[in-house]
């Protein structure tokens, strides 16, 4: 099979149910679900699987979402339905945010409980020590608030993973590589100083969703709360290039590790990040989007991986089954499996590492004196931690 073997002195589990796959936001909605099909078919064309512990995750139960979700909201989503989705003319909204970017479909909260099962069964392998890495690419819906959905995100399966991961860790750093700034994560632990959040996004106050993460927005102004100084955010400008994006992830993460000493890191891998994405405007490359997944695995602590974001489905695909073996430190042929099924969905495009064309760069309006003002930022936030 490809000459892919089991890790030598560690275990990866993946955590895919194909429940999810089948459903659908809407025809002319960016979030698809079957983009996660599709990673499946090249982790298994590649014969990844059998590197690895699979797990089919049942879903989570409503007590485990009001961990973090208040329950009048999770109640909502257990019982709406499409027909009943009223707008509310009081406050110009659907109930609990739910309007175009959120719509209600049929089995959104079999959807929703499926990924966040995930994600908790993710976490507990890792906390139970039956695995060092833990991979949920249907998780990572950084944008979803205790009591709202937001930004295609219903329930925050990153938060209640961190949660299961704070009952056994003392500190848990959370690195987030979607386009789009962590805001729902950032703001669950914006008060404690046992969760250090860390995103690197597109920022632009006004034109850019969320608005938020700024290089100041670093947690509680006052410096007595816990949470000062432990939410770090890298706003970053269109068309950032391979070299600069790795360069800066790793120039930023090495003194977060060292400053921080986490006990286990939650890597956000949205794949919106890369050039050529539908709905971002960054140009990285597969390999370049890869370099931070093995660069956070060299840490050698415990890994939950996470999907997120990514809306041109055959880029997104082939970034996350790379990045799976690169979890499982397997070199794969930069050309997929001849019998991958579903060749069309990729433009009958059979390299791994599609070049960006030209015709989808961004123009680069991040200056090298521009790049290190945020890393000087960052490193001014970390002096505050090692006192
Ligand atoms: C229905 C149909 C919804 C077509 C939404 C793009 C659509 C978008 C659609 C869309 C779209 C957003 C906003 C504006 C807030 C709104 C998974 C006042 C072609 C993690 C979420 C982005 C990103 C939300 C999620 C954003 C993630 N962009 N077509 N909606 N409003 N929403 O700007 O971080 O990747 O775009
Ligand atoms: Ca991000
Ligand atoms: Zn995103």
């Amino acid at each position: 099979n490809n000459g892919i073997r089991r890790p030598k002195g560690y275990v990866v589990s993946y955590h895919a149910n194909p429940d999810m796959e089948k459903m659908h936001f809407g025809p002319k909605h960016p979030m698809k679900p079957w983009r996660l099909t599709l990673t499946n078919k090249i982790v298994l064309a590649y014969g990844m699987h059998e590197a690895m512990d699979l797990y089919i995750p049942r879903a989570a139960t409503p007590q485990e979402l009001k961990e973090f979700h208040r329950e009048d909201y999770i109640d909502f989503l257990q019982r709406v339905t499409p027909a009943d989705n009223t707008w509310d003319p009081e406050s110009r909204t659907y109930a609990y945010n739910t309007a175009d970017d959120c719509p209600i479909f049929d089995g959104l909260y079999n959807y929703c409980s499926l990924y966040a099962g995930a994600s908790l069964d993710a976490a507990r392998k890792l906390t139970n020590h039956q695995s060092q890495i833990a991979i949920n690419w249907s998780g990572g819906l950084h944008h979803a608030k205790k009591t709202e959905a937001s930004g295609f995100c219903y329930i925050n399966d990153i938060v209640l993973a961190i949660l299961q991961l704070l009952l056994h860790h003392p500190r848990v750093l959370y690195i987030d590589i979607d386009v789009h700034h962590g805001d729902g994560v950032e703001q669950a632990f914006w008060s404690t100083d046992r969760v250090m959040t860390l995103s690197f996004h597109k920022y632009d106050r006004a034109e850019f969703f969320p608005g938020t993460g700024a290089l100041d927005d670093t947690g509680p102004l006052n410096n007595a709360s816990p949470g000062a100084h432990h939410s770090l955010n890298v706003p970053l400008h269109d068309g950032i290039e391979d070299d600069q994006y790795i360069k800066l992830f790793q120039d930023i993460v090495r003194p977060c590790v060292r400053t921080y000493q986490p006990t286990v890191i939650v890597l956000q891998c949205g794949a919106d990040s890369l050039g050529g994405d539908r709905l971002g405007c960054f140009n990285v490359n597969i390999k370049a989007h890869g370099a931070c997944v093995a660069f956070v695995k060299k840490f050698n602590l415990p890994m939950l991986v996470l999907g997120g974001g990514g809306y041109t489905a055959r880029n997104v695909a082939k970034a996350w089954a790379y990045e799976t073996s690169l979890c499982i430190g397997a070199e794969v042929h930069p050309n997929l499996p001849v019998h991958t099924p579903y060749l069309e969905h990729f433009g009958n495009e059979k390299t791994l590492f599609p070049k960006l064309d030209s015709t989808e760069r961004y123009a680069n309006k991040n200056s090298r004196v521009y790049l290190e003002s945020v890393v000087m930022g960052i490193m001014e936030q970390l002096r505050y931690l090692q006192g």
